[in-house]
């Protein structure tokens, strides 16, 4: 049996990893950071097969002693502050966390057991200001937020470890992946939950941001699937993992409200544009709140080197995933009707 050592295992990634590696019959260890309130996020339901830790990214000594509890085979470094728009108001401690984090993990990593297989949650986001389309393990690198920049940092010290002391370290060049389990800041679940309640009637309109952003979106539970091949081959390496398509912001807004028997036109240019249903109702409006300093406008990745070489294949389309998610959300805003309900 195999330990693996998952840090960020109650994100979204985390959750689905840790199911795939219980699966595989792995000895699971997850790293959580200490709150006021216990809280498992999206491991909640599986909580007691895992061997949690308290550690802290920015902590390598808990990182050294996650390393010794766990005697992994395995470490997954999924643990980061992921929200591109937050790292702009917390900098340093995106880059702590995000980039000097790697340091800390890859070091206990030296320091407890070097023959430890590591990978790396690498990212689309250090494409940021594309050089070439579509993007693949060749492309130049131009991040376009203090997220991207730390991510970038965190990608080439996993390559310098690798090519400096021998370990086996892998990046996966992961493009944006959804799902049920997505955060509700980011804006594929923001959609998703703001169409439910639309559609349950508790809430008017859904304000977004830059409508035009083109983003390449699969589902997670696919993608933690090349985070293990990357690890089982017999070399490290890194690979980009992507669908290959690319939408904007605004075909998934029309895609969900479709999921829902809600036909959106949009109207108007800029700040001013607005999406109608078909009664002449706005439903989606635009808030320069939601603007970001720097945008990534394009991405599309190619996974032609991660299908070619760990056999890896996505299996849930893009309109699956918005029906999975759009399903979950509308169960979540019901019962949450219900109980409020209830309550009065
Ligand atoms: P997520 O849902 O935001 O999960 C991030 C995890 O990191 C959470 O468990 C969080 O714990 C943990 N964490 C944050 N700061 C920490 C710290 N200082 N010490 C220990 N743990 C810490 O992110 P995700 O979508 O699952 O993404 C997983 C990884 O892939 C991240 O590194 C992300 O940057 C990267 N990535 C994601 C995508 C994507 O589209 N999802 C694409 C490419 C790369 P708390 O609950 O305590 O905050
Ligand atoms: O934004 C635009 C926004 O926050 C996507 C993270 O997992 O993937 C994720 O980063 C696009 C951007 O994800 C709103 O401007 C418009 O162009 O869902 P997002 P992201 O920034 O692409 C990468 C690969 C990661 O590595 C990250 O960890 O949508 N957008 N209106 C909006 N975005 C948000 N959040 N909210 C809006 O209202």
């Amino acid at each position: 049996m195999k330990n693996a050592l998952i840090t960020g295992i109650n994100g979204q990634d985390g959750s689905f990893l840790a199911e795939l590696l219980l699966e595989k019959g792995y000895n699971v260890y997850g790293i959580l950071r200490r709150k006021s309130v216990v809280d498992y996020g999206n491991v909640e339901h599986i909580k007691d097969k895992i061997n949690f830790i308290y550690a802290d990214m920015t902590d390598v000594v808990s990182l050294i002693n996650a390393m010794k509890i766990s005697q992994a085979d395995e470490v997954y470094n999924l643990a980061a502050q992921s929200f591109v728009a937050t790292s702009w108001e917390q900098p340093i401690l995106t880059a702590n966390i995000d980039a000097l984090g790697v340091t800390n993990i890859l070091e206990a990593i030296r320091f407890v057991n070097p023959k430890c297989r590591f990978y790396q949650a690498s990212t689309s986001e250090m494409f940021g200001k594309v050089q070439a389309i579509p993007q693949d393990e060749n492309t130049p690198f131009y991040p376009r937020s203090p997220y991207g920049v730390a991510k970038l940092y965190g990608h080439w010290i996993t390559k310098n470890y690798r090519e400096s002391f021998g370990l086996f370290t892998c990046s996966g060049i992961l493009f944006n992946h959804e799902g049920e389990r997505r955060g509700k800041e980011f804006v594929t679940r923001k959609i998703t939950d703001t169409v439910a309640r639309i559609k349950l009637g508790v809430a008017d309109v859904l304000e977004l941001g830059n409508l035009d952003a083109k983003r390449d979106w699969g589902h997670s539970k696919d993608y933690v699937k090349a985070m293990w091949l990357m690890l089982q081959q017999d070399e490290p390496d890194d690979y980009v993992v992507a669908t290959g398509e690319t939408r904007t912001v605004r075909e998934f807004v029309k895609i969900a409200f479709e999921k829902v028997g809600i036909k959106i036109e949009f109207s108007g240019e800029g700040v001013d544009e607005v999406g109608k249903d078909e009664s002449g109702r706005v439903l989606v409006k635009v808030n320069p709140k939601f603007f970001r300093p720097a945008e990534v406008e394009l991405l599309i990745g190619s996974p032609a080197k991660a299908e070619e070489k760990l056999g890896w294949k996505r299996e849930i389309s893009f309109d699956e995933m918005v029906e999975r998610m759009i399903e979950k959300d509308l169960y979540l805003v019901g019962r949450e009707i219900a109980l409020a309900g209830k309550k009065n």
